[in-house]
This record gives structure tokens, C-alpha cells and sequence, in this order.
């Protein structure tokens, strides 16, 4: 009897961890209000140049350090958006874009259209392509994408990246 029970709780411990888990992923699709839908897959982001990313210290929202970041390196994402074709009639309309990234587990972080391709925040945007001596295709929070000058940098510390979606303001 106490034999089952044990394994009982381990049972439930294992489906308890699994729901936490976040599901890596193999790709990213670009959509919504756009030409043509775009799709990265792993081997396409290693395609692109390498670059060092300085240590970051991950903070949450309350500013609590719940880590540092540190030997990572990563390729840029904007050129990677700057394939991007918004369906806009007028430059000035861009301003009224934004794109919601969305994680495997369905967390959601914003970029303006401004945010990204008309300040310093889109210089700092990255993918995280190597971590802990981990290349892309082993990372666990594959595909990470990190904002390194942001102030509380948790937040948009975005694991699983499963697609961008591109919104215009009503
Ligand atoms: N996919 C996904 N990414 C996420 C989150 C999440 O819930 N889902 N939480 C974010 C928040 S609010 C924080 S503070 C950090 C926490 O990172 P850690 O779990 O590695 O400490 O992850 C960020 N990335
Ligand atoms: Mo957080």
C-alpha cells in the first residue's frame, strides 16, 4: 500500500513539473498585419552573424535578481524584422504598429514599431543562440530573445518564442 502511494506522488510530482515546463521551440512565424508571412527556423537564425552579449543581470518586476546572464552570445533580431513588410500606406503610419511576441505557453511581450526600429531598444534586441555552453539547438528556452537595456530585464526575457504578431492600433 505504501508502495503505491508512493508512486502515486511521484506520478503526480512528474505531471506537476511537466505543466510548468515551458515547450522550446523549433521555429517562429511573423504574421498579422503584414504582406507576406514570414517563418525562422532554427538553422535559418544560425544563418545570421554572431555577436557577444554583455552579462545582464535578470531582474523581475519587483527588481529582484533572479539570475545572471552571463558568456551568452546571440545574433541581432532586427535585421531579421527589417524583412518585415507593413501593410502601411504612408511612413508615418508605422508608428501606429506594434508586434506582440508570443511564447509557446502563451506569454505575451509588446515592441512599438518605434521601440524597434527608431531607438536604441532595437540595437539591444537579441536571440539568445548560445548560453551555458549550450548552442541554439540544446538551449531549453530556445528560441530566447532578450532586450539587454531594458530596466527590469525579466520581462521581456521572452523563452519559447513561437510567433510575432504585427498589430496596428485601432
Ligand atoms: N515563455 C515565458 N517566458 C517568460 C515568462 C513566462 O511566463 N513565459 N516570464 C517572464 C518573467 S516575468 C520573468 S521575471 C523571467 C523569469 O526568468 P527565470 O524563470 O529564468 O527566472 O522570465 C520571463 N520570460
Ligand atoms: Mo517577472
Amino acid at each position: 500500500m505504501k508502495k503505491h502511494i508512493l508512486i502515486l506522488l511521484l506520478l503526480v510530482n512528474i505531471f506537476a513539473w511537466a505543466q510548468t515546463k515551458i515547450t522550446p521551440t523549433e521555429q517562429f512565424i511573423i504574421t498579422g498585419k503584414i504582406k507576406t508571412e514570414l517563418k525562422f527556423t532554427l538553422a535559418d537564425i544560425n544563418s545570421y552573424p554572431v555577436v557577444p552579449i554583455k552579462n545582464v543581470i535578470l531582474t523581475n518586476h519587483l527588481g529582484e535578481v533572479k539570475g545572471n546572464i552571463q558568456n551568452i552570445k546571440g545574433i541581432a533580431l532586427k535585421p531579421l524584422l527589417e524583412k518585415i513588410e507593413f501593410l502601411a500606406e504612408k511612413p508615418k503610419e508605422l508608428s501606429e504598429f506594434y508586434l506582440t511576441f508570443v511564447a509557446s505557453d502563451g506569454y505575451k511581450v509588446v515592441y512599438s514599431w518605434n521601440e524597434i526600429f527608431n531607438s536604441e531598444t532595437g540595437n539591444n534586441l537579441f536571440i539568445i543562440t548560445e548560453k551555458d555552453g549550450k548552442k541554439l539547438t540544446d538551449l531549453d528556452d530556445r528560441i530566447l530573445t532578450i532586450t539587454t537595456t531594458d530596466f527590469k530585464t525579466g520581462r521581456r526575457y521572452v523563452k519559447a518564442l513561437d510567433k510575432i504578431i504585427v498589430g496596428r492600433v485601432e
